[in-house]
C-alpha cells in the first residue's frame, strides 16, 4: 500500500483537534517513518503538538487484538472466527432483550478523540435490538456544561479565542490539552499583544497561567466562591451590559438579584484569591469589545460542577458576549454531540432519568459515575448486558474497583476495541476492530466558527486480516438480529448503481414503506450506498444522510462554504468533496449574528435564570468549603493533562520520554515538611485506595494541592508477555459516590487524600 517518500495525509487522534498530518510510511507499509503538520488542513494549517510524533506506538501497539475472542469459563481466551462471533453475541443479546426487556442492554463509548463513526453505527445496532439506555466519556465531564447550555441558550456554545480581546480559561490548561485549533500560537498571540488579556483561573501555576497576564490562583474545589464573586462584582459596580441584555436577555433582574447581596470580600478570602486582583479583572472582562471564554476539568470534574458552568456563562452572558466576533457562538455541526434542550433533555423528547437510581440523562448519556449503582443491584430493570466500543471504563471511569466488580456482575459484556484493555479483559467476547489508521474514520468534534471543518480520513495500512471495522460488525450483528433483511436492501442497492438522484428516490420510499429502518439509517447506507463509494470507503455512506440534513437546516452557511449545488444537490456536493478530500473540507462558512438562529429558547433570548443553580448558589453562604482534615489534609486532582499524557490511546508505556512513572506534582513547601524529594517515591492514600507514585516537586503546585496525570497505569505487556502496569491508574483512588448532584459528574479534581514519603530524604 506504501510508497517510500510519498507523503500521505491524515490526522492526528490523540485530542479533540485532530490536527491535520503528513506522513510517510516505511518500505512494508507496517510503520509511521515521517510525520509532520499538514498545511492544507482548514483548521490546524500545518500545526501539530510534539505528542502527535508519536503515533506510530498507537498503530503499533504490542497488545493489539487481531482475532475475535471469547472467553472460557477459567477466564482465558480463545480465539474464535467471526461468523461464530457474530451469531453468538446476537443470540445472546436477543435472549436478554427477550427475557428482561431491551432497555437492560447497555451501550457505552462509540468512540474517543478522532473516531466518531462506530458511535451512529453502534447505535443503530442498539436501536435494533430495542436498547435505550447508553453513555460515553461526555458524560464524566461536560453533560453538566452541556445542561446549562441548554436551559440558558438551547445550543452548544464555543469561544472565539482567535479574535477574543480578552480570554478567560477556567479550570483549563489549553497549552498542554489544546481544545482549540493551534492553541500554543494563539495563546501566545493573546499573550504577548498588550491590547489583549490572558486570564486563568487554576490553583495550579499550568503552562497556560505562567502565559497568563491575570492568574486567579484559586483554592482547589473553590470555584463557585469565587465566580460568585466575579458575578458579585459585576452587578454590584453595575459593570452589565444593560441595552444588550434588554434586548437579547429575559430574567435579568431575578438573576442579578441573586449577586446582589454576594458578600464579595468574604468570597474572594475563600477562594484564596486577592479581592482587589479580582475587582481588576473583572473589570477588565466588563470593559472589553470581546471576551471568549472556556471551562474545562478543573471546575467539571469538582464540586459544584454545573453550578460552575452556570455561573462561568453568566459572567460572559451579563456583559454582552455571544454572536459577535471574539466572543462566544453556536458552531454549525454536521453531528452534535453536545445536545441538549432548554428543558434539560436531549432533542424535543421528555426528562428522562436512568432506570434504577433514576439520575438525569443529559444529551441522552446516563452519568458515569451511577453505571456501577445501575448494575450492582437486584432491581428487575438492571443493566444485564452491556456492549463497550472504543472506551475502556474499567479505566477511565471513576472507581475501578466498583467498575470492575459491575463489569464483572454482567451477564454479558461485548468490547470491540483494537487492544486488549482493562475492559477487554473481563469481557465474554472481545470483537477486535482495524485501528483508526487502518480504515475510514473522522471526529465530529468539529466546532470552529465562522468556518467549520470536517475531515474524513482514508486509511493508511492493511488492517490484520481477522479484525473487521466497526460498520461491518454492526452490519453483522443487524442482519443477525434479523432487523434489516436483504428484502430491504436489494431495491436500494440496484438504485444506488443508477446514480444518487435515484437513490435518493429509492432511499425515502423505503423509509416510508417501512420507517423502522429509519433507527438503523448507517448500515442501511453502508450496505447499499456504500459499496458504489471510491476506493472502499464505505464505512463513509452515514454521511451522505448528514450531508442532506445539513443542507436541509443549514442552506446559507452551506452556499456560503461554495456548495451551491451545480449538477447535484448541494447535499451530494458537499458529501462527495467529504468522500474525496485528503486534507478535510469547509462544510460551513457563518456570518457572526447567525448564532442568534441557533438559540433555541421559546422567545429566542438566552435565559438568565435556572432555578435549581440560584437555590444551590445561596447554599454557598452556608456551605463550608472543602478543606484538609487529619486523615486526608491534602486536595489530589486525580488526572492532569501533560506533554506526557493522551488518555489511554497509547498503552504502550515507551512513547513517553519524560515522566516516564507519570510522577505525583507536589509543591516545595509540602516536599519539604512531608520529606519527599525530587524522584522519591511517596504513597498516596484515598479513602477508595492506596498507591505508591513517583515524585516531582514542582513550583507549579500551591501548598496543600498534589496532582496525578491522566490515563497512565495501563496494563500492557513487556517484551517477555508479563503483565506491566507503568504509571498511577488514578481511578484506583476515586470513588463513584463522589459526583454533582444534577449533572452526576465526577469530582476527580478535589479528591481528599492523604501523601506520605515512601524512602527516606
Ligand atoms: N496532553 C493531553 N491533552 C489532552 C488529553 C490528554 O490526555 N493529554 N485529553 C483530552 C481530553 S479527553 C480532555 S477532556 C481535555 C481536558 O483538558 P483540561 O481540562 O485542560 O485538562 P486538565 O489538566 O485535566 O485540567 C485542567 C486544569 O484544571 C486545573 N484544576 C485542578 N483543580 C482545579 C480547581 O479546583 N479549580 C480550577 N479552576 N482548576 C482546577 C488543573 O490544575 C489543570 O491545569 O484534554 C484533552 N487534551
Ligand atoms: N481520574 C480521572 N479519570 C479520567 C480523567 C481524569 O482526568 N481523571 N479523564 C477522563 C476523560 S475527560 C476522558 S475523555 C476519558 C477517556 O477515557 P476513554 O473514554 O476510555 O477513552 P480513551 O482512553 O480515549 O480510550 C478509548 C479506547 O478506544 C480504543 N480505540 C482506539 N482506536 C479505536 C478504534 O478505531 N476502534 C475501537 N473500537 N476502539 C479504538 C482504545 O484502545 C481505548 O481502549 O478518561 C476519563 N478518566
Ligand atoms: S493538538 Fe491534539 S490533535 Fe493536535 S497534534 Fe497535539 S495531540 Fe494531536
Ligand atoms: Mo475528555
Amino acid at each position: 500500500m506504501a510508497q517510500a517518500d510519498e507523503w500521505r495525509r491524515t490526522a492526528c487522534i490523540l485530542c479533540e483537534c485532530n490536527c491535520g498530518l503528513e506522513v510517510q510510511l516505511d518500505a512494508d507499509g507496517k510503520h509511521f517513518t515521517k510525520i509532520r503538520g499538514d498545511r492544507a488542513h482548514p483548521a490546524s494549517q500545518g500545526y501539530a503538538c510534539e505528542k502527535a510524533h508519536r503515533v506510530d506506538y498507537y498503530q503499533n501497539g504490542p497488545d493489539r487484538v487481531t482475532a475475535p475472542l471469547r472467553r472460557r469459563p477459567d477466564g482465558t481466551f480463545e480465539q474464535i472466527d467471526w461468523d461464530t462471533a457474530i451469531r453468538e453475541v446476537a443470540a445472546k443479546l436477543m435472549q436478554i432483550r427477550d427475557a428482561h426487556g431491551g432497555d437492560t442492554i447497555f451501550y457505552f463509548g462509540g468512540g474517543g478523540q478522532g473516531n466518531h463513526l462506530p458511535g451512529g453505527y453502534g447505535a443503530g445496532t442498539m436501536r435494533a435490538l430495542g436498547a435505550t439506555y447508553r453513555s460515553n466519556a461526555l458524560a464524566q465531564e461536560k453533560t453538566g456544561e452541556f445542561w446549562v447550555n441548554g436551559r440558558m441558550l438551547g445550543t452548544p456554545v464555543r469561544g472565539d479565542f482567535e479574535h477574543a480581546e480578552v480570554a478567560l480559561f477556567v479550570g483549563k490548561n489549553p497549552y498542554q490539552s489544546h481544545g482549540m485549533p493551534r492553541a500554543r500560537v494563539t495563546l501566545k498571540e493573546i499573550a504577548h499583544d498588550p491590547a489583549r488579556t490572558l486570564i486563568v483561573i487554576d490553583p495550579r501555576r499550568s503552562e497556560t497561567a505562567e502565559l497568563a497576564d491575570i492568574h486567579l490562583q484559586v483554592k482547589p474545589g473553590r470555584d463557585a466562591w469565587l465566580l460568585a464573586a466575579m458575578l458579585g462584582v459585576l452587578v454590584q459596580e453595575d459593570l452589565l451590559a444593560h441595552p444588550w441584555l434588554a434586548e437579547h436577555a429575559a430574567g435579568v433582574e431575578d438573576a442579578t438579584a441573586a449577586f446582589r447581596t454576594i458578600p464579595v470580600a468574604a468570597y474572594c478570602a475563600i477562594a484564596g484569591v486577592d479581592e482587589t486582583l479580582v475587582r481588576q479583572t473583572t473589570r477588565r472582562i466588563a470593559v472589553a469589545k470581546s471576551v471568549a471564554v472556556a471551562e474545562d476539568l478543573g471546575i467539571q470534574m469538582n464540586r459544584h460542577s454545573t453550578l460552575n458552568s452556570y455561573l462561568e456563562k453568566l459572567v460572559w452572558v451579563l456583559t454582552g458576549n455571544f454572536a459577535k466576533q471574539g466572543a462566544q457562538y453556536s458552531p454549525a455541526m454536521l453531528v452534535n454531540l453536545a445536545s441538549s434542550s432548554p428543558d434539560g433533555s436531549a432533542g424535543a423528547k421528555p426528562r428522562r432519568v436512568s432506570p434504577v437510581v433514576g439520575a438525569r440523562i443529559i444529551s441522552g448519556l446516563v452519568p458515569c459515575n451511577v453505571i456501577p449503582d445501575e448494575i450492582l443491584t437486584d432491581h428487575p430493570k438492571r443493566y444485564r448486558a452491556m456492549v463497550v466500543e472504543s472506551g475502556n471504563p474499567a479505566h477511565s471511569l471513576a472507581d475501578s474497583q466498583r467498575m470492575r466488580e459491575a463489569l464483572g456482575a454482567l451477564e454479558l459484556l461485548v468490547v470491540v476495541d483494537i487492544a486488549m484493555t482493562e475492559t477487554a479483559r473481563l469481557a465474554h467476547y472481545v470483537l477486535p476492530a482495524p485501528s483508526q489508521y487502518e480504515k475510514y474514520e473522522a471526529t465530529f468534534f468539529n466546532f470552529e466558527f465562522p468556518k467549520n471543518y470536517f475531515h474524513l480520513r482514508h486509511p493508511l495500512f492493511e488492517a490484520p486480516p481477522d479484525t473487521l471495522p466497526e460498520a461491518e460488525i454492526h452490519a453483522r450483528l443487524v442482519e443477525a438480529i434479523g432487523a434489516i433483511t436483504e428484502e430491504d436492501l436489494a431495491p436500494l442497492r440496484e438504485a444506488a448503481t443508477q446514480g444518487r438522484a435515484a437513490f435518493a428516490t429509492a432511499f425515502f420510499a423505503a423509509l416510508a414503506k417501512k420507517p423502522a429502518l429509519e433507527t438503523m439509517l448507517p448500515v442501511l447506507l453502508y450496505r447499499t450506498l456504500g459499496p458504489t463509494l471510491p476506493n472502499g470507503a464505505a464505512a463513509a455512506a452515514p454521511l451522505w444522510g448528514l450531508a442532506q440534513l445539513f443542507s436541509l437546516h443549514h442552506p446559507d452557511t452551506l452556499r456560503r462554504a461554495g456548495f451551491t449545488g451545480d449538477g447535484a444537490t448541494p447535499g451530494d456536493e458537499l458529501f462527495d468533496a467529504i468522500v474525496a478530500s485528503e486534507s478535510g473540507v469547509i462544510f460551513a462558512v457563518d456570518e457572526y449574528e447567525e448564532s442568534w438562529k441557533r438559540v433555541r429558547t421559546p422567545d429566542g433570548r438566552i435565559q438568565l435564570v435556572i432555578p435549581e443553580l440560584l437555590e444551590e448558589l445561596a447554599t454557598l453562604e452556608t456551605t463550608p468549603p472543602l478543606a484538609g482534615d487529619a486523615a486526608f489534609p491534602f486536595v489530589l486532582s486525580a488526572g492532569e493533562r501533560r506533554s506526557s499524557t493522551a488518555n489511554t490511546i497509547f498503552r504502550d508505556p515507551r512513547w513517553r520520554k519524560k515522566d516516564a512513572d507519570g510522577a505525583l506534582r507536589v509543591s516545595p513547601a509540602d516536599a519539604h515538611r512531608l520529606g519527599l524529594r525530587e524522584g522519591g517515591r511517596a504513597r498516596v492514600t484515598t479513602k477508595r485506595g492506596s498507591l505508591e507514585v513517583a515524585v516531582e516537586v514542582s513550583e507549579m503546585m500551591q501548598p496543600g494541592h498534589v496532582s496525578l496525570p491522566n490515563g497512565l497505569g495501563c496494563t500492557y505487556p513487556d517484551e517477555a508477555g508479563r503483565p506491566r502496569h507503568p504509571g498511577v491508574p488514578p481511578n484506583e483512588l476515586t470513588a463513584s459516590e463522589d459526583r454533582d448532584w444534577l449533572a452526576g459528574t465526577p469530582w476527580h479534581k478535589s479528591v481528599p487524600a492523604r501523601v506520605e514519603a515512601v524512602d527516606s530524604p
